[in-house]
C-alpha cells in the first residue's frame, strides 16, 4: 500500500493534507526515523517530540519563502524527511550520506547551520532584518529548547528583538529536557508557567462553587476578598511575566503533539507586527515508549541495534 509519505515529494504538498491525513503522517514518519536510527544511530528522543510540531509549521508556513531555523539541529530530522530528503533519508549520517543537522550546503531549506545550541534566535533575527532589507514579505520562525533557552546568547537575541518589534516567531520547545533533567531557574519558571491552566481551571471552579452560595451577596463578598488573594497568587504564576517585559508576546503553553491547536496559533500570529513567543509543551520521544520512558540515553547519538526487539 502506497504510504502518505511517498506522496511528499514538496513540503508544499503538506498544505493539502487535512487533519487525518497529517496525523496518519506523522506515525509514517515516527517509523522512518526509528528504522533509520535503529540502523545508523542518531539523536531519537528529540526528533520523535518534534514530528507534529514540524507538520504544523509546514502545514501553515510556505518554506520557500519562509525561513525555519532550528537550535542544535538535532530534532530536525521530519524537516529533513519533508523537505525533499526522504528517500535518502537511509544515509543518515553516514559517509557521504546526510548530515545529523540542519546544513546550508545540503538543503536550501536549511536555513541556518547548527549543532552549537543557543543560537536559533539570534540567526533569526539576523535572517528577518536581511529580509527586510531585501524587501522580501517573508516570516522567519526560530524552534529553540528549554535546554538551549538557557545559553547566553538566546537571552542576547530575545533582548535585541524586542526591541525592534518586528514579527519574529520563536517557538519554545519545551520538553522539559535538555540532555538530561533540565536544571535552574529558567526551568523551574516554565514549570510554573505550564501549571498556570491548572491554576485558571482552579480559579473558575472555585468562582462557580462561591456564586452558588445562596445567602444574598455573601458569595460576591467571599469573591472580592478572593480577587485579592488571587493577584497575589497571580503575579506568583503569570505566565507571560519574563517574555512580556522583553517585548514578545507570549502565547501557550500548547500541546506539542496537538497539530491542529499548533496550527490554529501558528495561522493567529502570522501577521503580528511585534516578536511573539509561544510556547510548546512536547514529550521528548514521543511515540516510542523506551524513548519517553528514559529520554537522555536517547538524546545523545544512540543506535537501536542492541534492542531490535523494541521497535
Ligand atoms: C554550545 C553547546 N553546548 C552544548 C551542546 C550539547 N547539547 C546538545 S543537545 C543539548 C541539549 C539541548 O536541550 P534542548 O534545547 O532542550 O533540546 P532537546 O534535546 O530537549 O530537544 C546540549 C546541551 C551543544 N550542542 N552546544
Amino acid at each position: 500500500m502506497e504510504r502518505l509519505l511517498d506522496k511528499i515529494t514538496s513540503p508544499k504538498i503538506v498544505h493539502d493534507l487535512n487533519l487525518q491525513e497529517l496525523r496518519i503522517l506523522a506515525s509514517e514518519i515516527r517509523e522512518l526515523i526509528l528504522s533509520t536510527v535503529a540502523n545508523n544511530g542518531g539523536h531519537l528522543a528529540p526528533s520523535l517530540g518534534t514530528v507534529e510540531l514540524t507538520l504544523a509549521l509546514y502545514s501553515v508556513f510556505d518554506f520557500d519563502n519562509d525561513k525555519l531555523v532550528w537550535d542544535v539541529g538535532h530534532q530536525a530530522y521530519t524537516h529533513k524527511i519533508l523537505t525533499g530528503r526522504k528517500d535518502t533519508f537511509h544515509t543518515l549520517r553516514t559517509k557521504g550520506g546526510l548530515t545529523g543537522f540542519p546544513k546550508r550546503s545540503e538543503s536550501k531549506y536549511d536555513a541556518f547551520g547548527v549543532g552549537h545550541s543557543s543560537t536559533s534566535i539570534s540567526a533569526a533575527l539576523g535572517i528577518l532584518i536581511a529580509s527586510e532589507l531585501e524587501h522580501k514579505n517573508n516570516h522567519v520562525i526560530a524552534v529553540i529548547g528549554d535546554g538551549a533557552l538557557t545559553g547566553g546568547e538566546a537571552f542576547e537575541a530575545l533582548n535585541h528583538a524586542g526591541q525592534l518589534k518586528k514579527n519574529l516567531i520563536v517557538i519554545l520547545n519545551d520538553n522539559e529536557m535538555s540532555i538530561d533533567k533540565n536544571v535552574g531557574a529558567l526551568s523551574e519558571y516554565l514549570s510554573q508557567i505550564r501549571l498556570a491552566p491548572q491554576y485558571r481551571r482552579a480559579k473558575k471552579d472555585f468562582e462557580d462553587f462561591v456564586r452558588k452560595i445562596p445567602i444574598a451577596n455573601i458569595g460576591d463578598k467571599i469573591l472580592s476578598t478572593a480577587n485579592s488573594i488571587r493577584y497575589g497568587l497571580k503575579s506568583a504564576i503569570v505566565p507571560s511575566a519574563i517574555f512580556e517585559s522583553l517585548g514578545f508576546t507570549y502565547l501557550g503553553p500548547v500541546d506539542g503533539h496537538d497539530i491542529k491547536a499548533m496550527q490554529d496559533i501558528l495561522i493567529g500570529v502570522k501577521d503580528f507586527e511585534v516578536p511573539v513567543l509561544i510556547h510548546v509543551h512536547t514529550t521528548k520521544g514521543k511515540g516510542y515508549k523506551p524513548a519517553e520512558d528514559s529520554p537522555e540515553s536517547f538524546t545523545v547519538s544512540a543506535s537501536l541495534i542492541s534492542s531490535p526487539a523494541k521497535l
